[in-house]
C-alpha cells in the first residue's frame, strides 16, 4: 500500500536567500525524503507579509517582522529589499517532519537543543530564524492555497515572480 503524502509550505526567508543557504537546505529537504513539488521565488511585500502572518498581527514583533520578512531592514546589509523562496514539500507525514528538520523558532535555543537543525544552521535569533515551515494540517492547506492555485497546467504561483 502506498503511504498517504502530505503537502507542507516551507520558505527560506530573506536571511537565508542572501545569505546562500538555498543549495544546502534544499540538499537537506532532498536528502531526507521529500520531494519540492512547487518552487517560486517572490519578493514578498509588507501587505503580502501581513497577510500571511495575520495571526502574530498584535504582538509586539509584528512590525519588525514585516520589515525583516519584506528585507527592508538588515544589519549587516545595504539592501533595501530581498526576496524568498517557497516551496511546497510532499512526503508521508511531510508536516511534523520538516518542522523537526528546521528545529525550534528561536535559532538560538535551536542551536544549543537541535544542533542539526537548519535554524541552528543559519538562523541568528527568534525572529531571523531563516526559513518557515507550516505547523498543522489546517495551517499547511491554507498557506499553499495562499501562494499557490490550481490551473490547468498544475499548481501554479498566484503572485508575481521574480
Ligand atoms: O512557526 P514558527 O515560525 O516557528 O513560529 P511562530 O509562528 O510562533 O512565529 C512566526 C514568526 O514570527 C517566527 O518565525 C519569527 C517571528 N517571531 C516569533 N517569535 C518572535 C518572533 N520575532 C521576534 N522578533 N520575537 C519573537 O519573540
Amino acid at each position: 500500500v502506498d503511504p498517504v503524502k502530505e503537502k507542507t509550505l516551507a520558505m527560506i526567508k530573506p536571511d537565508g536567500v542572501d545569505g546562500n543557504y538555498v543549495d544546502v537546505i534544499k540538499k537537506t529537504i532532498l536528502d531526507s525524503g521529500f520531494s519540492i513539488t512547487q518552487e517560486v521565488e517572490l519578493q514578498l511585500n509588507e501587505d503580502t507579509v501581513k497577510s500571511f502572518y495575520a495571526e502574530h498581527a498584535s504582538k509586539s514583533f509584528f512590525s519588525n517582522l514585516v520589515q525583516y520578512m519584506t528585507r527592508v531592514t538588515h544589519p549587516e546589509s545595504f539592501l533595501t529589499s530581498g526576496p524568498v523562496l517557497i516551496m511546497v514539500l510532499e512526503k508521508e507525514n511531510a508536516i511534523a517532519d520538516w518542522r523537526a528538520l528546521i528545529g525550534p523558532t528561536d535559532a538560538n535555543r535551536a542551536k544549543e537543543t537541535h544542533p542539526r537543525s537548519v535554524r541552528a544552521l543559519c538562523g541568528l535569533d527568534s525572529q531571523r530564524n531563516c526559513v518557515h515551515g507550516s505547523d498543522s494540517p489546517q495551517s499547511a492547506a491554507k498557506e499553499i492555497m495562499f501562494f499557490f492555485e490550481k490551473s490547468s497546467s498544475g499548481f501554479v504561483s498566484k503572485h508575481d515572480e521574480l
